[in-house]
């Protein structure tokens, strides 16, 4: 009877001292993401009055990579009931959220609005993928930082029926969004850009609004040369649909 005791004890212990370590491995881990992160990110933007919108981007957790299955379904789910999205690793007044599973589970991208001081704000975002744990794995971090502004702050996410996708028959989601930043005192073109993520790779299109007639147009990110051609047709397709347009304002009323 004594020894069943004491065997029991030794069992309760040891299953005690392996749950501590592992859950000591789990925070290492953790810290080692985050010290990487602080490491890879660029340094702070320097501030200047009224600026032009600072894009930064903080590299792709190369860890959430993972190698393509073939033939899986790669869709939308944005159900409220099967997405927890109040443990999401970004919190922040929501601006868009989409959700998609693919052959890696469930994913999730999030954009939040910031504000900065007593003028300033920034847009993040940030796609993660959910663990069988009910933790997230971040994938990738992207980041607009408006330092300051005297004028009017624009800080808008954009996303649509063109935000999930697999156009190149991976089963791997790209997810596509765009964002509006920038500090206005017209109706001049603002700033407008519009990425799509894949895996943590990011495909960038960059330009700016259209504005009674004026810009509308962008610049390609270098890194589409090496995509597969079917992202840029879809980055091209996304960047009309999402495009705010002002048109009109001035508009004179038609003679009777
Ligand atoms: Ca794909």
């Amino acid at each position: 009877m004594r020894r069943e005791t004491l065997a029991l004890t030794l069992l309760v212990v040891f299953g005690m001292s392996a749950c501590e370590s592992d859950k000591a491995v789990k925070v290492a881990d953790e810290a080692e993401t985050v010290s990487d992160k602080v490491e890879d990110a660029p340094a702070p933007a320097e501030e200047v009055a009224n600026a032009e919108a600072q894009e930064e981007d903080v590299v792709a957790n190369e860890e959430a990579k993972t190698p393509a299955k073939a033939s899986s379904e790669v869709v939308r789910n944005d159900d409220d009931t099967v997405i927890d999205w109040s443990t999401f690793p970004l919190k922040g007044e929501v601006l868009q959220k989409f959700a998609w599973t693919d052959f890696q589970g469930q994913n999730a991208v999030v954009m939040v609005k910031e504000l900065r001081g007593k003028t300033g704000g920034a847009i993040l975002v940030t796609h993660a993928r959910f663990n069988a744990d009910g933790s997230w794995t971040k994938v990738r971090d992207l980041r607009e930082v408006i330092e300051s502004c005297e004028f009017d702050l624009v800080l808008d996410g954009f996303v649509g029926e063109w935000s999930v996708s697999d156009v190149d028959g991976d089963s791997i989601g790209e997810a596509t969004f765009a964002w509006n930043s920038d500090c206005v005192s017209d109706v001049s073109p603002t700033t407008f850009k519009l990425f799509m993520l894949e895996d943590g790779q990011k495909y960038a299109l960059r330009g700016n609004t259209l504005a009674e007639g004026q810009g509308g147009k962008y610049t390609m990110g270098p890194e589409f040369a090496t995509a597969p051609k079917s992202f840029e047709a879809h980055a091209k397709k996304a960047w009309e649909a999402a495009l705010p347009r002002i048109e009109g304002l001035f508009d004179e009323l038609p003679d009777e």
